[in-house]
């Protein structure tokens, strides 16, 4: 039938009209229905082997323009709503975006999925469908407010299964119901599922205050999604959700596997489990537990399960690594605690290292140990993460088994981060080397052969300055915030955390402030861009957002300043935000404290659409640096090694066992006046005291990501990179460069590398 047909059968149906009477939403709805069956009735892709890719989040984004591009439907549903006289655009704008996830680690398994089903490789996601996602950010006063954030409509892309699991907590049991996302590859011809389970009467209410009744827990333990540093009270709750997902992740297995006609003890021949970070460690002696209930011995389900699981590590934070304590699992999961008790008995047994143990001298889990004595691989998600892991925060483990340790470096989908976000830039470049990038990412590097053509360098000009008048208007229309188009658009959008650095950022913003007042004025207009959530009990994160809302304020009524220097902070960003930010960014702000940031995948999206990266060498920046270059990229700041030593103290520690002082950095003059202007009577006179003087004595006397000892070498690089923006058309030779060279991180190339390496599906 023709997609016309279809459609109008769709709103006859569901609202008995036909489509040009529908209104935006109801149009929305219409194409979700097809789009969604469509993909449902895709089969899945063959094969004798078959991944489920565990984890927390999943932060999908909205799914209606990338399922219609999977299906290659995109140009006719166009062309269709066209003839209607409607907008696309504005009908995709119609759907509520799943915040599923918290940041990178959660868009990655997003990114992940696509790759894995454009590839045509058997594997599934498996989730929890929280009802909230993470909290939707309002500012108020100059400060983050937190609401909750209901994705939920009447019409989703849930699709309902039928199947359920029964999931025993310690004193009760839930059911644990099914929901299928159809993840459709592009040009596949397949749809692999992300399973979601939820609770079967999830509560229409987000929760307020935290209770551990077993009524709460039966209606509330999908309500919400956990943002990343939570407090004492929801951790119990935590482990609830995690063990939830496993359990009946790993029944989900074992149905499948037993449907296939596959026998428990080839389990490993049929079925790979990568582990997304800790947070479903738990699937390891839950998969032994069942096995073991089926009659299995304890040695071949622990055999069966090592060579099954393997884990990723996505960060070397100390205080991010999740140790459970022991009597958590009894209450939630009592059925565990035997088959940990065995591992941790058996790897003592085998390797009597305290560094090395399962569980500690004070009674808690230290789940990545498990994982890693339990899974056959262990993977860091960029080169330099993955040498950390091996030579410092894990050598104990690397020690012992150098065999399982790997590196994927992290991979972002084009067909999001290129052809949907920004299709003026995509086709610009098939105008150039036409379409078969969209296929092999890698192909990107025939674009060096344009180098010294003028007339695309020009292009590639136009084309962002398009997308930086499309942000003005969307930044306008949405926030009333208005910024010159022609300015610098350097943006930085992540999560907020201290080790990721924006409170150096401001100090920059402090810096130009003053020069602009002391009448020294910049080469040309500046427009620093800011997107950021901060965990709701993270206080420091929260007085450094607190600090860029009030720079923002001063800046803007001050007439002297605003024509040079804006500050803006976008509300509440998400994917789509970052869609729309990431295809206008002239300078991609990438400034951690070396050796903290895993990877960071901003960073690669940035690159692909044009911007010029201003970074430390950490994660994947390195990896950047080594493909475009020097003349193609701004670093800066002291490398991961000396940082690392720093804070081992291995150079005359200070009390605290680091050997960085900062008092040392802020006394000098540059940098003393920009952290003391965050306790300026012009600050304080926006802001609020408490706040600012608290970020302010920590930042002197603390300091703990060491933006001090950077910053100085920070403000010169951005001023050479904002000086070098005159010379357009050398800029837009390091744009063509940066676009040509990120092919590499398409996450089509890790997928094929994790299956080569570890996964093995063909
Ligand atoms: C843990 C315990 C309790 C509650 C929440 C959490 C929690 C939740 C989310 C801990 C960590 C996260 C998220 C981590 C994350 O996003 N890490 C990022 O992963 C990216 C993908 O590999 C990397 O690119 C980033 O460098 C890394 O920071």
């Amino acid at each position: 039938m023709q997609l016309k047909e279809q459609l109008f059968q769709t709103t006859q149906a569901r609202f008995g009209c036909a489509p040009d009477q529908c209104d935006d939403h109801q149009l929305y709805e219409a194409l979700l229905i097809l789009t969604r069956n469509m993909a449902q009735n895709r089969p899945a892709p063959k094969g004798e082997r078959k991944l489920y890719y565990f984890s927390a989040e999943f932060l999908m984004g909205k799914l209606l323009s990338n399922n219609l591009l999977a299906l290659g439907l995109h140009d006719e549903v166009r062309a269709l709503l066209a003839d209607l006289g409607r907008d696309l655009g504005v009908i995709e704008s119609m759907e509520p975006e799943p915040s599923l996830g918290n940041g990178g680690l959660g868009r990655l398994a997003a990114c992940f999925l696509d790759s894995i089903a454009a590839l045509n490789l058997p594997g599934d996601g498996v989730g929890l469908n929280y009802h909230y996602g993470l909290f939707r950010q309002k500012f108020a006063q100059n400060r983050q407010t937190e609401e909750p954030d209901p994705w939920l409509e009447a019409d989703s892309w849930l699709i309902p299964t039928g199947v359920s699991f029964d999931v025993p907590f310690g004193g009760f049991d839930l059911k644990a119901v099914l929901y299928d996302i159809a993840i459709p590859g592009a040009g596949s011809g397949c749809a692999n599922r992300l399973h979601l389970f939820d609770v079967a009467q999830p509560a229409d209410a987000p929760w307020v205050g935290i209770d551990f009744d077993k009524g709460d827990i039966a209606h509330r333990l999908t309500s919400f999604l956990y943002p990343d540093d939570s407090d004492e009270a929801g951790r119990l709750l935590r482990v609830y959700q995690q063990y939830f997902m496993v359990s009946a992740g790993a029944q989900l297995i074992l149905a499948e596997l037993e449907a296939k006609g596959y026998a428990l003890n080839t389990l490993a021949d049929h079925v790979v489990v990568q582990i997304n970070d800790t947070h479903p460690s738990m699937v390891i002696p839950e998969l032994i537990r069942l096995l073991t209930e089926k009659g299995m011995s304890f040695d071949e389900a622990l055999d069966q399960v090592r060579r099954t699981c393997a884990y990723t590590n996505h960060t070397i934070l100390a205080e991010a690594l999740e140790k459970w304590p022991l009597a958590f699992i009894q209450k939630a999961a009592p059925q565990l605690v035997p088959v940990i008790q065995e591992m941790d008995r058996r790897m003592k047994e085998a390797h009597p290292d305290p560094r090395v143990a399962i569980l500690d001298d004070q009674g808690r889990v230290h789940m990545a140990h498990m994982d890693i004595h339990c899974g056959f691989s262990v993977n860091g998600v960029a080169a330099l993460h993955t040498e950390i892991l091996k030579n410092a925060e894990l050598k104990p483990f690397y020690d012992l088994y150098p065999e399982k340790f790997n590196n994927k470096t992290n991979g972002v989908t084009f067909r999001r981060w290129l052809e949907a976000c920004n299709p003026e830039l995509a086709a610009l470049i098939d105008g150039c080397i036409g379409p078969h990038w969209r296929q092999d990412a890698k192909k990107l590097e025939k674009l060096l052969e344009f180098q010294e053509d003028e007339a695309v360098l020009d292009r590639l000009l136009a084309v962002k300055q398009h997308s930086k008048d499309q942000l003005c208007r969307v930044l306008w229309a949405r926030q009333h915030i208005e910024i010159d188009p022609q300015s610098v658009f350097d943006i930085q959008v992540k999560r907020l955390h201290e080790y990721k650095r924006q409170q150096m950022n401001a100090l920059y913003i402090i810096h130009k402030y003053l020069e602009i007042k002391a009448g020294r004025l910049p080469e040309r207009p500046v427009t620093a861009l800011f997107g950021a959530k901060a965990a709701p009990a993270y206080v420091m994160a929260k007085h450094i957002i607190h600090l860029i809302l009030c720079l923002q304020k001063l800046i803007d009524s001050d007439p002297q300043v605003r024509p040079w220097l804006r500050v803006a902070m976008v509300e509440n960003y998400n994917v789509t935000w970052a869609e729309r930010l990431i295809p206008a960014c002239d300078i991609s702000e990438q400034i951690s404290l070396a050796s903290k940031e895993a990877s960071g995948t901003g960073n690669m999206k940035f690159m692909a659409n044009g911007a010029i990266t201003l970074g430390t060498l950490d994660g994947a920046n390195v990896e950047i640096a080594q493909l475009v270059g020097e003349d193609s990229i701004y670093t800066f700041g002291q490398h991961s090694d000396a940082v690392i030593r720093m804070y081992a103290g291995e150079e005359n520690p200070a009390p605290d066992g680091r050997s960085y002082r900062p008092l040392e950095y802020y006394h000098r003059p540059a940098v003393e006046r920009l952290v003391d202007f965050i306790v300026s009577p012009e600050l304080l006179a926006i802001g609020d005291p408490a706040s600012l003087s608290q970020l302010w004595r920590d930042m002197k006397n603390k300091d703990w990501f060491m933006a001090l000892l950077d910053v100085e070498d920070y403000i010169a690089a951005k001023d050479r990179a904002i000086q070098d923006y005159g010379d357009r058309r050398a800029w837009a030779k390091k744009m063509l460069v940066n676009i040509a060279k990120s092919g590499y991180f398409s996450s089509d190339r890790t997928i094929e590398q994790y299956n080569e390496d570890i996964w093995k599906l063909k």
